[in-house]
């Protein structure tokens, strides 16, 4: 019998990456979507086939989080052996200016899917997606050991759903698991996150579609690892005997600022910085003539600037995993590194529009064998 699996936020980032790599295991995926006016489930096109057609396996149902009656009726109908919960309002940024909502749905969200499988009587393992902003201001590495010091109400709800989890697994003695993720990143990261908002500008500001990217605090460092690696481990979690909590990052980490650089360099540009404060700018030092010609680029030219519209009312300044739990226990290591990771969302960027790119980071997905899922990873990023 097929294994049947319900993941919430399944249009997202992660939600698209789990699900290639459960299809490829076999599962049936089933997956919760909002209602939109416009089609939101560009991420998963590729997987898709009609489910009238006898082998299809990937089945979408509309709810939503905050709708605990959809959510207790799905996890009833469907009897999932695992649910992976990765549904959130996600942004940091966007936490401060829609608290109540992140709430809502990041912190009770959480509560409404543990209290359905209670409710429900189903017997499933239960992964939540908890996050490295839980640690806040606590000084890095950080393990499953390390205290909270929640900085945003994003940080604040995650703590709280965390606590839920945990509270379910020692009340009801649920299966119910936490990943502390660190950052994870893709070609597929939504475009508001500091790593895709520059990756995509240096495609854009080559190809003449934008002339500056506007940035915040750059002096933030954060552990960035590859997405499609990392779901590997939300899998990894739920097929242990006991559940339990991880880490999971790759034990580097990195300011913004360095990403900036590393990412226009893999475009062939080397900036330098001038002024200071909000009088910071990235401006051309150096250019190779493919990448002036399609701009009329040069040196000299802006091409970074502060907007403090984009600080947060209180930062998370440095985030590093300490991710041995998921070394010895779950036997998981990261294979991209931050390098590698800019250079693939860099030339994934730069081929969307149209661009030829050094074809680098394909060749890291075909070195490191990143091809779990037979899948588009491996052959245009999408
Ligand atoms: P993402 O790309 O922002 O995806 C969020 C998903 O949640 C989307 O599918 C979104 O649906 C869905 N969603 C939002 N509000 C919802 C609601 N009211 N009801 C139902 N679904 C809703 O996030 P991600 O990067 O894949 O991250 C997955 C999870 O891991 C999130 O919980 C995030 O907080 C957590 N996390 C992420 C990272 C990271 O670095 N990526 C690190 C640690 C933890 P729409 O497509 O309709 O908007
Ligand atoms: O890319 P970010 O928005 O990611 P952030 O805040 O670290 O949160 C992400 O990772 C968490 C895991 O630690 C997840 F739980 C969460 O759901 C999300 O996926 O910002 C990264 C850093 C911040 O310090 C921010 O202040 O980049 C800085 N930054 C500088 N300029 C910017 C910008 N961030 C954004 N989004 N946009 C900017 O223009």
């Amino acid at each position: 019998m097929k294994r049947k699996a319900l993941i919430t936020g399944i249009t997202g980032q992660d939600g698209s990456y789990l699900s290639e790599f459960l299809l490829s295991k076999g599962y049936e995926v089933h997956g919760l979507i909002r209602r939109a006016s416009t089609f939101n489930t560009q991420r998963l096109s590729h997987l898709f086939i009609d489910p009238h057609i006898s082998n299809a396996r990937l089945f979408l149902h509309y709810g939503d989080l905050s709708d605990s009656g959809q959510l207790t009726n799905l996890i009833y109908n469907i009897e999932p052996e695992e649910i992976y919960h990765l549904g959130a309002q996600s942004h940091v940024r966007v936490s401060f200016d829609m608290p109540e909502y992140t709430a809502d749905i990041t912190a009770l969200g959480t509560t409404r899917l543990l209290e359905a499988i209670r409710r429900s009587g189903i017997k499933t393992k239960f992964y939540q997606a908890s996050s490295s902003e839980m640690f806040g201001s606590t000084s890095p590495p950080q393990s499953e050991k390390t205290p909270f010091h929640p900085r945003s109400p994003y940080a604040a709800a995650k703590v709280y759903a965390y606590w839920m989890t945990i509270n379910y697994r020692e009340g009801y003695n649920m299966y119910a698991c936490n990943g502390i993720l660190f950052n994870h990143e893709s070609p597929r990261r939504g475009e508001t996150f500091v790593t895709k908002k520059i990756t995509r500008a240096v495609a854009h500001i080559i190809s003449g579609k934008q002339k500056v990217l506007y940035l915040g605090n750059l002096d933030a460092s954060r552990d960035w690892g590859f997405a499609p690696e990392f779901v590997e481990c939300q899998w990894l979690m739920l097929q242990r005997d006991e559940p339990d909590d991880y880490v999971i990052g790759t034990g580097e980490s990195h300011t913004v600022r360095e990403f900036v650089e590393h990412a226009f360099n893999h475009g062939s540009i080397e900036l330098e910085w001038k002024g200071k404060g909000l009088d910071l700018v990235g401006v051309i030092k150096s250019i190779e003539a493919s990448a002036q010609a399609t701009n009329s680029l040069k040196v000299g030219d802006e091409v970074i600037t502060i907007d403090p519209r984009y600080f947060r009312p209180a930062e998370v300044d440095h985030l590093l995993a300490d991710y041995s739990k998921a070394k010895k226990q779950l036997q998981w290591e990261p294979r991209v590194t931050f390098k590698e990771l800019v250079e693939i969302m860099v030339d994934s960027d730069l081929e969307a529009v149209g661009l030829e790119s050094t074809g680098r980071g394909q060749d890291i997905l075909k070195d490191k064998n990143i091809n779990w899922t037979d899948n588009k990873v491996a052959k245009g990023y999408i």
